[in-house]
């Protein structure tokens, strides 16, 4: 790998935007420049003015965008919240909203009416709500490295601009030694983890990834290895001989990875858990079922995950909606000890976590300090980008559908406990309107290279500095905390972090 020296301390910004401002508004695909000329956009002008005209009569102080009564963008829709349990404009969302408000478990015929309402308002403002009733004030944020290990993929999925044939133009492999000094990179960066996924490279053998967590754990060893989607653990026991053992082959895959350094599972490769989408643009991976299944099995053996959804591109919405409820009805099983033990009332089994406060007498939320399981940890829903893949030419989902999704996400997955915006592709001002009033809690993350998806025209370093995101956060009126893979609390002294 030939990549240009990176400190990693964050001085640049440099990853590209697809116009939030045009695309919020007006639902319009318009894509306008980079997030540095986009974050830079907040303190000109032209921004204010937009505001503004948006929202009668915001204006600036300091960092922070207020109206007249000195409410701050995040207090407006705190405001619109409340005011959506009464006054809302479509009346289809009445019983919805209720629900939410009792804390009573959406169906996928309650999503449907939030994705076809025409007042996203009231969507945007029951999701706020309910981050609001997880995690208070706070925004989550990382200091992370991604780290692609290769590109070189033996599936050729429609979707994905990523892979490369072997001896294809721009085809590349990380040897163990370049993947020994990113990690030496990482850990001087203060990172506290780096993720690490590739494609399913067809010769490496097994050894090579478990290499790849004993590099790593040694020249990083506080760094915590997030590593390799269900598809690639599907692989490995496949590599490894295993992949005829069924779930005791996977078990035994994850266990040995996690000897060898693995932490926690990402949340990769979920796509969409259809098999009609799955057949039609990413045929050869392993499907919603087995995808599921490794995640369980991480689960029973302690080792959590996230969940992600990638959508925007040949699927509806009401299967983005099965998805989620696959994933929620996996969750309240692996949560169902834990709630009772929380004296957390699950009735029909089902575990949910967003309801008023008075409903749970003790943690409202799992912990990895409370919880035996793994679990889900987060959702991370992916929007499609086209560029440069098969599916070239579909459009791609609008700002306002990134909005929606996240949003629908956060009010039907009320047993996740996270909802987190990829800043690398839903673009840094979208995910700050996320933080602020669509459901997210948490962004990932300071990321420095992310070769899977880059916005068009953009190189592979794509970096924000802590200082970005705080100001993305504050300006929104949240508090910003630094986490760590596992949802701790981080604190730093200079260079060194701790967590609580
Ligand atoms: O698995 C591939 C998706 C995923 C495209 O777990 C695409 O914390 C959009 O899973 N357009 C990788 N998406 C990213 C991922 C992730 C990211 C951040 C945090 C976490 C986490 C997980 O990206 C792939 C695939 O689903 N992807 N191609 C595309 N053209």
């Amino acid at each position: 790998m030939d990549r240009a020296n990176s400190t990693g301390n964050g001085i640049g910004l440099s990853a590209s935007s697809r116009g939030l401002w045009g695309m919020l508004i007006m639902g319009l695909r318009v894509k306008i420049g980079r997030v540095g000329r986009s974050i830079q956009c907040f303190t000109e002008n032209r921004t204010d003015r937009l505001f503004r005209r948006i929202w009668g009569g915001m204006t600036r102080t300091g960092q922070r965008l207020i109206n007249a009564s000195g409410d701050t963008m995040g207090g407006l829709m705190t405001k619109f919240a409340a005011r959506d349990n009464n006054k809302h404009s479509d009346l289809a969302l009445d019983a919805v909203l209720a629900k939410v408000r009792e804390g009573l478990r959406l169906s996928c015929e309650d999503g449907l009416v939030l994705y076809e309402t025409p007042d996203i308002w009231s969507v945007l403002g029951a999701a706020n709500s309910v981050r609001r009733r997880l995690h208070g004030n706070v925004a989550w944020y990382n200091v992370n490295r991604h780290l692609n290990y290769t590109n070189v993929c033996a599936l050729s999925c429609h979707f994905c601009a990523f892979h490369r044939k072997r001896g294809d133009d721009g085809a590349y492999e990380y040897t163990i030694d370049e993947v020994r000094e990113e990690a030496k990179k990482a850990a001087a960066a203060g990172a506290t983890e780096m993720h690490v996924v590739g494609g399913l490279h067809p010769w490496h053998p097994f050894e090579f990834y478990t290499d790849m967590l004993r590099v790593i754990r040694e020249e990083a060893p506080r760094v915590h290895i997030k590593a390799f989607t269900a598809v690639e653990i599907v692989h490995l026991a496949k590599i490894s001989k295993r992949g005829r053992d069924g779930a005791d082959g996977i078990r035994s895959v994850l266990e040995e990875l996690r000897a060898a350094g693995l932490g926690s599972l990402p949340g990769g490769g979920a796509e969409v858990f259809d098999d009609r989408i799955h057949d039609e643009v990413f045929k050869g991976k392993i499907r919603g079922d087995a995808w599921m299944d490794v995640h369980r099995i991480a689960h029973e053996l302690g080792i959590h995950t996230n969940a992600t959804m990638l959508y925007g591109h040949v699927e509806g919405r009401m299967e983005r909606l099965r998805h989620m409820e696959l994933l929620r009805s996996q969750q309240d099983a692996t949560l169902l000890a834990w709630a009772g033990q929380q004296g957390i009332a699950t009735e029909n089994s089902q575990v949910v976590l967003s309801g008023p406060d008075e409903r749970y007498p003790n943690l409202r939320l799992p912990t990895v300090d409370t919880c035996d399981t793994g679990y889900y940890q987060t959702c991370i829903p992916l929007p499609f980008i086209p560029d440069d893949s098969k599916l070239e030419r579909l459009y791609g989902p609008t700002g306002l559908e990134n909005m929606r999704t996240l949003a629908i996400a956060r009010l039907m997955l009320d047993n996740i406990p996270h909802m987190k915006t990829f800043w690398i592709m839903q673009t840094l001002p979208a995910s700050q309107l996320m933080l602020e009033m669509g459901g997210a809690d948490d962004i990932d993350g300071t990321v420095v290279w992310y070769d899977i998806t880059k916005v068009e025209g953009e190189g592979t370093h794509q970096e924000v500095t802590v200082q970005d995101l705080h100001r993305v956060m504050r300006e929104s009126g949240l508090e910003p905390a630094e986490r760590d893979t596992l949802y701790r609390r981080v604190t730093r002294n200079d260079a060194e972090w701790s967590t609580c």
